[in-house]
């Protein structure tokens, strides 16, 4: 049987961002939040410190494959209250939501309590604000809605517990800082490449078919784990309604810094970009080492949802 075309076109120069473009010590550049602000490509990227903790650096770039990245970090564990007891480990993993007027940032706050998810917000990247700790420990992959809905902001979260394992919620909240009516939308399948959990990945963005969500999915094999993405449809009025998930993945760990690296075999997105041309930008760390890019065409992505499907539940 022909494998099919590839859904994701990998950028020729991946890739993009590696430890080496960064002026300050770090031993990874991975798992990125992107936006497109006033035409400029901003990215916030995680890096390891030689402790093993990790930073959120800042990368802006012109054409979004280029990327400058900016002498000093974007966000390290607060020293303030509240924020300093949860963020002591290190923050992880940040997601770039434009809501309204501003740009909310959820990320990863690690501390001897575990993991939990802290948002902050910032209409310029030149000034952050922390709003709160938004989930109790152990939660992780937090991704807000660009629109509200029915006057409340919306997020995609991932709880798990052994009857439950790493699934997809959906969350909503008044004011950002108390959320709640929450239920499970989606979850790993049986037997199939995201069998063990499935987690939010990038912030999903609107088209003409509902919200796309590139999510990532793992499977467990006799040597670790392997990292994929895969895409899913969200009822443009109704986020929590999932139209239809893409049966397939739509990237897997191939080049040689996806397979091989400081975490072997993962691609894990935090943040695309649509385009007015149809196309989307989409951002993953390799291996948890460093971050590539690649491109697809979003009816493409949609049309994997909608007929090449399987269920959400
Ligand atoms: C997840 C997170 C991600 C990481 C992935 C692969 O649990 O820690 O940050 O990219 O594992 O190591």
């Amino acid at each position: 049987m022909k494998t099919q075309p590839p859904i994701i076109s990998r950028f020729h120069k991946n890739p993009i961002l590696t430890r080496k473009d960064v002026p300050y010590p770090v031993t990874t550049v991975h798992n990125a939040g992107i936006v497109k602000h006033n035409g400029l490509y901003i990215m916030l990227f995680r890096s390891h410190l030689e402790n093993g903790r990790s930073i959120i650096g800042r990368a802006d770039s012109e054409d979004g494959y280029t990327f400058t990245v900016h002498p000093k970090p974007f966000l390290i564990p607060s020293t303030d209250t509240v924020f300093a007891e949860y963020e002591a480990f290190g923050v992880e993993d940040l997601r770039i939501s434009p809501v309204e007027n501003e740009y909310l940032l959820t990320y990863s706050a690690y501390s001897r309590h575990g993991v939990r998810i802290a948002l902050a917000r910032t209409r310029d990247f030149d000034h952050v604000e922390r709003v709160g700790l938004i989930t109790q420990a152990d939660l992780r992959n937090v991704v807000i809605f660009p629109e509200k809905f029915g006057g409340r902001y919306v997020r995609l979260d991932r709880p798990h517990s052994e009857i439950s394992p790493w699934s997809i919620w959906v969350s909503y909240s008044p004011d950002l800082v108390h959320w709640g009516d929450s239920r499970v939308i989606m979850k790993p399948m049986a037997y199939h490449w995201d069998e063990m959990k499935i987690g939010p990945g990038a912030p999903p963005f609107k088209t003409a078919k509902g919200w796309l969500h590139i999510y990532h999915g793992v499977f467990k094999t006799m040597s670790g784990t392997v990292y994929r993405l895969g895409a899913a449809l969200h009822d443009r009025l109704d986020p929590a309604t999932i139209i239809g998930v893409s049966d397939r993945w739509i990237l897997q760990p191939e080049d040689p810094w996806e397979v091989t690296g400081y975490v072997p075999n993962v691609v894990f997105t935090c943040g695309a970009v649509p385009e007015d041309d149809g196309t989307v930008k989409i951002y993953w760390g390799g291996a948890d080492t460093v971050m590539c890019a690649g491109t697809a065409v979003i009816d493409d992505l949609i049309a994997c949802c909608l007929s090449d499907s399987r269920p959400p539940l």
